[in-house]
Parts: C-alpha cells; sequence; structure tokens
C-alpha cells in the first residue's frame, strides 16, 4: 500500500459551434465527432472535478485576421506585445473571427452533457493577447491575465489532469503543456480531441510528449 493520491480532474476545453462542422467559422475537422467520447468521460465518476471552458473573445481580439489591415485568416500572424513589457512579445497565427462573446458560435455545443460540468471557465478574454491556454496568456514578466484554473485545481487537490476538446494542437496543447508546468501529471485522451492541422501536429505531438504529457488511448496501451 501506498498513500499516493489519485485526484485526477477532466478539462474539457472550447468545445464550442464555432470549432465544429458544419456551421462553425474555425472548424476543426471532426470536431463534432469527439462529443459522445467526451460525454462518456464526463460520466465516468473517476473525476473529482469536470471543468470545460470557453474561447470567449471580444469582438476586436488581437487573434482576429479582420481586426489587422490586409491581413488573411489561417497564413498571417501578428506581433503581440506585453502591454505591461513591451520587451516582452510573441508571434501568433490569425484566425477568422471566433467564438465571439454572447453569439451562438461561442455556445459550447449543444450535444455536451452539461449537467456533469462543475465549472465553465471563459478565456481569451482580454483583447490585447492571445491565450490558447486555459490556465494563463504566454507572457510571464508580468503575466496578462490568468483564469483562475490553477487554483480551483489545487483547492480540490488535483494530483492528475485529463485534457479533451478542442483544437488538440492549439488550446489543447497549450492547457497540457501548462497543466505540467503546475506540477500536474498531465493526460491527453487521443480520441477526444480534433487537430486543426493533424498532419502538423503528428510531427510536433512529441514535442508535447517529449516535455511529459502523456498522450493516451480510450483503449489503453
Ligand atoms: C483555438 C485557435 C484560436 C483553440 C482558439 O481552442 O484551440 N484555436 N482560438
Ligand atoms: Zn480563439
Amino acid at each position: 500500500m501506498t498513500d499516493q493520491k489519485f485526484r485526477p480532474a477532466l478539462i474539457v476545453v472550447d468545445l464550442q459551434e464555432d470549432f465544429c462542422p458544419p456551421n462553425g467559422s474555425l472548424t476543426v475537422p471532426s470536431g463534432r465527432d469527439i462529443v459522445p467520447i467526451v460525454n462518456a468521460l464526463l460520466r465516468l465518476p473517476t473525476f473529482v472535478t469536470r471543468i470545460a471552458t470557453k474561447d470567449w473573445h471580444p469582438a476586436d481580439h488581437i487573434s482576429f485576421a479582420s481586426n489587422h489591415e490586409g491581413k488573411q485568416p489561417f497564413v498571417d500572424f501578428c506581433t503581440v506585445l506585453n502591454p505591461y513589457n513591451e520587451a516582452e512579445t510573441y508571434s501568433t497565427r490569425l484566425w477568422p473571427d471566433h467564438c465571439v462573446q454572447d453569439t451562438r458560435g461561442a455556445e459550447l455545443v449543444p450535444e455536451l452533457d452539461t449537467d456533469q460540468i462543475d465549472l465553465v471557465i471563459e478565456k481569451g478574454i482580454d483583447a490585447r493577447v492571445e491565450m490558447y491556454s486555459a490556465f494563463y496568456d504566454p507572457f510571464t514578466s508580468p503575466r496578462v491575465s490568468d483564469s483562475g484554473l490553477k487554483d480551483v485545481l489545487r483547492e480540490k487537490e488535483v494530483t492528475d489532469v485529463y485534457v479533451v476538446g478542442l483544437a488538440e494542437d492549439y488550446c489543447v496543447k497549450s492547457t497540457a503543456l501548462d497543466a505540467l508546468a503546475e506540477g500536474f501529471k498531465t493526460f491527453v485522451v487521443k480520441e477526444g480531441t480534433r487537430a486543426v492541422d493533424a498532419d502538423a501536429w503528428n510531427v510536433s505531438k512529441k514535442e508535447v510528449e517529449a516535455a511529459g504529457v502523456k498522450i493516451v488511448s480510450m483503449d489503453g496501451p
């Protein structure tokens, strides 16, 4: 017998209409197909907490190509400056307008079993920064926004974080890497997620696994 605790949390990232076919503005291929699997995970008694996130942008969000003269979604990038420290910058991909606060596209997909969800966290609210992670933006000195997710997980004494949702190569990946950095044992359940660019992700996921995130299957090893 060990006294090691196992207190897993399930995080369902951005399972919203705008990321799903047929009508989303930023559709992840087969994004809607994960819903039955996510619902099955939500109904497991195992998790000590089940949290959903919503990408929740103001209309003037920096990640929308429409807010940058002459820039094309998917193709072009922009430079983001830390508003509190302009020495800190990063380059980020531009997208079509998506998940604008209080629009249909920002709603969680209706098939999702929201009765099982304890908390919904909104992210990407600050128009000045791109924030793929459900925890915080990529800036560090200082950080611009923090969703409060790490405090919730600590309060519940979570030890292990299981991440599913959309998109595997953007918000799921960033959320998993930050969960790991916060000291949680971190898993991505592969049947519960889909990537925007599946081919590129097949290559870059090796870096995420090398960092220590475990990409696991519902079928076991
Ligand atoms: C996401 C692109 C832009 C995501 C959010 O949820 O993965 N991707 N905003
Ligand atoms: Zn977004």
